[in-house]
């Protein structure tokens, strides 16, 4: 039986060989294979990483979701030789649908995919022994949570099969988020012998709170967690996350600032801090990067001269791009602190009669009808245009040359001449429809709920809607960026290349990928000190201003002085040249390697560690 023992204090950074090779580790996520946000870049991240360490001893358990594995996933005959193997075969032979094989990502991690519909004739059972043993009350239909209680009884039935199966070594479960965790309590109660890590991605409570509560880190250590979670709506998903937290035998979360969320909404402290990192790709040669920064921002260049060129032109080289991307969560992401700092930053620029040009990109997800016609449109009419201006540019050059070699005169002839008239009349209807009216569109798609959208209420009401004068401008993409977007056409990444600066001044952030992944692409940006990379910056990352991470104070300061301090900091940054700038990617991009999973690994190690010692067979 299990013994478990909470006072073991587990010093060691890494993890010996030795204990690697007497412990199998098996980690639970519902984004294992199954791409749905900052989870499944953990955990794809640092499967190279894992592998390389842990070998044949690590396995990952996600749900079978049949399209994202149809492309990602490939199969594996099972080995007798195999503890995880035998409880496969032993789970098939019990009818239910689980896979075993390859995540096609880089260091190929072996994975177990379980179906969660095979359980589905069993859900009232599951569902009742959740709340008859742990009080976790569940609603009779609701599409996530019956999902991820059928995974959770999956992966419980899966690693009693193991703990039958594996007779040398240990076990360690170690799962991620709630959506994986509401086996953990029933682990625990049914004593089988597995070691259970719980890292805790955000608190349910925090993200609802923070969303609503503009003094939520202030008010954090007096909220009364049951009423909350009622009030939210949220019991269940709230009591499984305390359920898994408190029977876990190790509680990890990603930052310090969740780490407060842990001791005051889930009543633990958490064992260790295990911060994310990437796996960081560098160029061998330096100028690499810089030249696709060239490249993509000429792609971004060509979507700004059909977007804005119609109503007024403006010089592109004396310009620069900022970005925030994410979720939609108006507050918790930092946009409303995002659009004050720009309204502050454009009326400061005007009174300094500054000549500069800033385009700011939001790339969010919102329900929208349709890409707007007129944006649609102008995009079309720039292409035409150069399409007809190229085939001028043909003509004139074929003719030029015949004209000049089958010539005795040393004189340039007259260019009009070489242009057939078709071409002529082409051109100037291109140019009469591309000269259009009105301002240039703030948001560049038909949102379905436009009346009430909180970027285009707060650009209306501070009158930020790309006025010729304005120094800052505006594009709302309510949708991701892809190859296939008929606007950018061009990867996420790519656009993130393209730019100057990510703007991302979260209110509540637990750790917060996109300064980071900005940070890997050499490409400078903004956080605060309330998300838990900025907090981590700040903490451990000397001098990061001039390696291109600003953080702005926001545990301190209301806001409107976050507001104020943002507009600073982007105020000094389109301050620099362009040899700076230049300069100061370069330290981005080489400062990002601090953020490399092999360098933040040794956070797992000690909760491996300690999950192994508070363990005792
Ligand atoms: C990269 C390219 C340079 C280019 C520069 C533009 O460094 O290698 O050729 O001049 O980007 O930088 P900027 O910050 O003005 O976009
Ligand atoms: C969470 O995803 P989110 O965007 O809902 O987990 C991510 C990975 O740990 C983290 O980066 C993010 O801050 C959290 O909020």
């Amino acid at each position: 039986m299990p013994k478990f023992n909470r006072t073991n204090k587990v010093t060691n950074r890494r993890i010996s060989k030795s204990s690697i090779s007497k412990t199998l580790l098996v980690e639970v996520a519902w984004e294992v294979c199954n791409q749905v946000g900052g989870i499944y870049t953990v955990i794809r991240s640092k499967a190279p990483t894992m592998v390389k360490k842990w070998e044949d001893n690590y396995t990952l358990l996600g749900p079978y979701v049949e399209e994202q594995a149809s492309a990602a996933f490939e199969p594996l005959p099972l080995d007798e030789e195999s503890s995880v193997c035998r409880a496969v075969k032993r789970m098939q032979a019990s009818g239910i649908d689980v896979h075993y094989g390859e995540w096609l990502v880089t260091g190929k991690p072996k994975v177990v995919l379980v179906n969660p519909l095979s359980v589905q004739d069993r859900l009232g059972e599951i569902k009742y022994a959740l709340w008859d043993h742990h009080g976790i009350p569940l609603p009779s239909h609701d599409d996530l949570l019956d999902k991820t209680i059928a995974f959770g009884e999956l992966n419980r039935i899966f690693f009693s099969l193991l703990s039958e199966e594996e007779k040398s070594k240990k076990i360690i479960g170690h799962f991620h988020e709630w959506m994986s965790a509401s086996s953990i309590p029933e682990l625990r109660r049914d004593n089988v012998d597995i070691s259970t890590v719980f890292t805790t991605h955000a608190t349910m409570l925090g993200r609802y709170l923070a969303a609503n509560d503009h003094e939520f880190y202030q008010h954090l250590p007096f909220f009364d967690w049951e009423q909350e979670a009622i009030n939210f709506n949220i019991e269940p998903q709230v009591r499984i996350e305390r359920a898994a937290a408190h029977g876990a035998h190790v509680l990890t979360t990603v930052s310090d600032v969740t780490g407060q969320e842990c001791i005051h909404l889930l009543g633990r402290k958490p064992d260790e801090i295990t911060p994310n990192g990437l796996n960081i790709e560098r160029f061998t040669a330096l100028h690499e990067f810089q030249n696709l920064h060239k490249e993509y921002k000429e792609k971004i260049h060509q979507f700004v001269m059909a977007h804005f060129f119609p109503s007024y032109t403006f010089d592109l080289d004396n310009t620069v791009y900022f970005f925030t991307s994410g979720r939609f969560e108006y507050k918790n992401k930092g946009f409303d602190t995002t659009l004050e700092a720009l309204a502050k930053l454009n009326y400061r620029l005007k009174q300094e009669q500054s000549d500069i040009n800033i385009v700011m990109f939001f790339i969010t997800k919102r329900p929208y009808h349709s890409v707007n016609p007129s944006v649609l449109q102008s995009r079309a009419v720039m292409e035409e245009l150069r399409y007809t201006t190229k085939m001028i540019q043909n003509q004139i050059g074929e003719r030029l040359f015949y004209a000049a070699a089958s010539s005795n005169d040393h004189r340039l002839p007259e260019l009009n001449d070489f242009v057939d008239e078709y071409w002529k009349l082409r051109f100037r209807r291109t140019l009469q429809s591309w000269k259009s009216g009105g301002l240039p569109s703030v948001v560049t798609h038909n949102l379905e709920d436009d009346q009430d959208d909180e970027i285009l209420n707060y650009l209306r009401n501070a009158n930020l809607l790309n006025h010729e004068d304005d120094r800052v401008k505006v594009v709302y993409h309510p949708d991701f960026i892809s190859p296939a977007s008929p606007l950018f056409g061009m990867e996420y990444g790519q656009f993130v290349r393209g730019c100057h600066l990510g703007v991302f001044p979260s209110y509540y952030e637990p750790w917060g990928y996109t300064p980071l992944e900005a940070m890997a692409s050499g490409v400078p940006s903004v956080t605060s000190d309330l998300a838990g990379f900025g907090d981590y910056v700040v903490n451990n990352l000397q001098d990061h201003e001039e390696k291109g991470i600003y953080v702005i104070d926001r545990k301190n300061a209301n806001f409107d002085a976050g507001a104020d301090q943002l507009a600073y900091k982007l105020h000094k940054f389109i301050k620099m040249d362009r040899r700076q700038r230049i300069s100061q990617r370069n330290k981005t991009e080489h400062n990002s390697t601090f953020f490399d999973w092999h360098n933040l690994i040794h956070h797992y190690d000690k909760a491996h560690n300690l999950a192994i010692s508070r363990l005792k067979k």
